[in-house]
């Protein structure tokens, strides 16, 4: 029906490239096997980024562990940096090989998203940055572009399916479309009112018909202290500055009394608007830039052949550790097993790449998305946007 892989496709090897499943055949039918080790990196961000979110691991293992391999791999929601092995396959490569493009697909979409959340809550501190963009992406990967959306660090989501995979309630406010429909801001919002359960926010869309400002005040006046916060998703043509728009919104709410409202915006944001905003907003809907975050190069390379280091040009041999120091986040790239000593600080290094499946069996329990979201933000006191 839909021009998608089934999840049978995949585990059948299905999405992958035609040149792995011709290597195999090649190898096979030559009765070549070779035990490798395989690392999963990235050698360059786009756009300038000097950090990335690892996300996609959960898939991964639905993959892998079918497979007669061992794999190591950071925890999901680990930030990692350009040439750091986040992934590390051991295995007789036909066993594996098909399996690269898929792979590569979890990794490189879902730690784009993942990446581009974290850095749009990084922007908006506490303030509610809500996942808006599955619009813009095939209906068949919402719930993963959202997954990934919310344990990089959105405080929602809305579309319905992604909230069940995580385990949250959807978020949402109104559409243009039930203002059109009912006539006006205050009738819909007096209709969502009496409809809608009552722990749901009020949170009224005031940019249909109307300025913003008279439309705010309107429906302040109408729902009082049920209304939790107007959102402003004022179209390019009429945009100006929206920095202004909430300003003067904020203004006249306040001057009336209605200190309470909150202050939403949605329509083109991004962390960068997101920094710029923050003194007169109180929450983002962020949709293309976090659904459509570019994706993150990882490529799969052999690093070990039975035992010995091969690697192509370009890329460093023998598998890897990432040493991380837990307090003030030092981090090394050395020999996989090479010990060192404490660091400057007094901390005990930790190794960023753990076991995570071996022939079939899980070596570590999966966190949650919640925990995963928890992760991530912790580390993010260590990063910057501008870095
Ligand atoms: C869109 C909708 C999405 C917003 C914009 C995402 O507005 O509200 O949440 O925008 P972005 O992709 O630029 O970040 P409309 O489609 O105009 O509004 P609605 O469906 O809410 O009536």
């Amino acid at each position: 029906m839909f021009h998608t892989a089934s999840p049978e496709d995949i585990l059948a090897g299905k999405t992958t490239d035609i040149y792995f499943k011709r290597t195999v055949e090649i190898l096979r039918k030559k009765g070549i096997a070779r035990n490798v080790k395989a690392e999963f990196c990235v050698k360059k961000f786009p756009g300038g980024l000097k950090w990335g979110v690892f996300s996609g691991v959960e898939e991964c293992v639905e993959l892998l562990r079918p497979l007669p391999v061992r794999v190591d791999a950071m925890r999901e929601g680990t930030v990692f940096g350009v040439n750091e092995p986040v992934m590390i396959i051991e295995g007789e490569y036909s066993n594996f090989a098909l399996y690269e493009t898929p792979l590569l697909g979890l990794i490189c979409q879902s730690s784009g998203v993942a990446t581009r959340a974290a850095r749009c809550k990084k922007a908006a501190g506490d303030r509610l940055v809500v996942s808006f963009g599955a619009r813009r992406m095939h209906p068949s990967i919402s719930p993963m572009i959202e997954r990934n959306a919310y344990v990089g660090g959105c405080d929602g989501v809305a579309v319905v399916k992604s909230a069940d995979l995580i385990g949250i309630e959807p978020t949402g406010t109104i559409p243009h479309a039930l203002v059109l429909v009912l006539g006006d801001v205050v009738s819909a919002m007096d209709a969502f009112d009496e409809v809608i359960d009552s722990s749901v926010k009020r949170i009224a869309l005031v940019d249909t018909l109307e300025d913003e400002k008279a439309e705010s005040l309107k429906v302040a006046e109408a729902l009082g202290e049920k209304l939790y916060g107007v959102r402003l998703d004022t179209p390019p043509s009429r945009r100006g500055d929206l920095y202004q728009i909430a300003e003067e919104t904020r203004w006249e709410l306040n001057l009336r009394g209605y200190h309470h409202v909150k202050i939403f915006v949605s329509g083109g944001i991004d962390e960068h608007e997101i920094e710029r905003l923050n003194p007169v907003v109180d929450g983002y809907g962020v949709g293309t830039a976090i659904s459509n975050a570019p994706v993150l190069d990882f490529a799969m390379d052999i690093v070990e052949i039975e035992g010995k280091l091969r690697a192509k040009r370009g890329k460093s041999s023998g598998a890897k550790s990432v040493l991380r120091c837990p307090s003030c986040y030092k981090k090394m790239v050395v020999p996989r097993g090479t010990t060192v000593g404490r660091c400057s600080c007094g901390s005990d290094f930790e190794d960023l790449l753990q076991p995570l499946v071996a022939d079939g069996d899980m070596l570590c329990t999966l966190p949650t998305p919640a925990a995963i979201r928890e992760y991530v933000l912790q580390q993010m006191r260590f990063y910057s946007l501008a870095e």
